[in-house]
């Protein structure tokens, strides 16, 4: 039986998993788009209903899960629907932007007994970084003493304001740590450029291992993400995922994207496959972000504030669900 996928909200990134849904996912079709902005909606949805109100969408009897990936500050209100209604939802990280939200919505699904929300920390999903956590996990290199990390946007769209490169970008990276060392960051120290952008932030975790993290919104060149663990035997990165590369004139060109749609197409597209095969069996999707992993990034994000506003070294102590 084909699952009907309700997307909520019709940006880039929604209209990005409305085409996935459409083309790329077996055992599931888009039911139903919801947006403000109608022309919007029915772009996204070619041909399957739209509407402008979300709740529609979540109780409509041809939505059996739901997609959330409008914008940040509408992801709490829209959950909490969802678990009201007992649909699967997957939701666009953050999973909220406060993390007393996030950690009631852990609250809210642990009462209902049932797995239902998937954060979409989608890079869990990709390839390059699935290899890397094997490599790590195998124990060949030894202990990963060190970790650093670059993430970089060619330009932040106007609406990118305030804190949002800690909670909007930021979070993958802290959820991408987690991941790939299975370790817990216990603190951060936080160093801004005369600039702010870049800015370098360094965490602590329960392990004994310093991780990096460059964030840079406005690199120009290109979307491009890195990531290179330094064991005690060696080293692991990422391979560069080229689009193309060009030799001419005596020297070589590596192409970047202009965003992270094209760079992390394979993690979404295996990300929401394996959500939708998961609803089939009723189970959760193996490695995916739960809720407690959503809750996670937004929580430790706000420690990383702090230590940008005080520029301290702040503790992490992530409390108990
Ligand atoms: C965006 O939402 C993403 O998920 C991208 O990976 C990140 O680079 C970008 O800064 C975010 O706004």
């Amino acid at each position: 039986m084909s699952i009907g996928i309700g997307v909520i909200g019709a940006g880039v990134m929604g209209a990005d998993h409305a085409r996935i849904i459409r083309e790329e996912i077996s055992g599931a079709h888009l039911a139903m788009v919801a947006d403000q902005d109608v022309g919007r909606a029915e772009a996204a949805a070619k041909g399957a209903r739209t509407t402008t109100d979300p709740s529609a969408l979540v109780y409509d009897h041809s939505v059996g899960a739901v997609l959330i990936a409008s914008p940040d500050d509408t992801h709490f209100g829209l959950l909490k629907a969802a678990l009201a209604a007992g649909k699967p939802v997957l939701c666009e990280k953050p999973l909220a932007t406060k993390s007393e939200e996030a950690l009631e919505i852990v609250r809210l699904e642990k009462r209902l007994g049932r797995s239902l929300v998937q954060t979409g920390y989608m890079r869990r999903f990709d390839p390059s970084y699935r290899a890397m956590k094997t490599t790590l996990a195998g124990g060949e290199l030894g202990r990963a003493r060190m970790l650093h990390c670059s993430h970089r946007n060619a330009s932040a769209p106007p609406w990118f304001v305030g804190a949002m490169p800690v909670t909007n970008t930021l979070v993958h990276e802290i959820d991408i740590c987690r991941w790939l060392l299975n370790d817990e960051l216990i603190a951060v120290s936080a160093i801004p450029t005369k600039e702010k952008d870049p800015a370098l932030f360094v965490f602590e975790t329960a392990g004994g291992t310093v991780i990096s993290v460059e964030v840079f919104m406005n690199a120009t060149y290109g979307y491009h993400v890195q990531a290179e663990a330094v064991c005690s035997n060696g080293t692991v990165s990422l391979a560069e995922p080229t689009t193309q590369r060009l030799r001419i004139n005596g020297s070589e060109q590596t192409s970047y994207p202009q965003n992270w749609i094209p760079r992390f197409a394979d993690a979404y597209r295996i990300q929401n496959q394996k959500w939708v095969a998961a609803i089939a069996n009723g189970t959760v999707a193996e490695g995916a972000a739960t809720s407690w992993d959503g809750f996670a990034a937004t929580f430790i994000a706000e420690q990383v504030l702090v230590a940008l506003e005080t520029r301290q070294r702040v503790e992490i102590k992530l409390p108990v669900a």
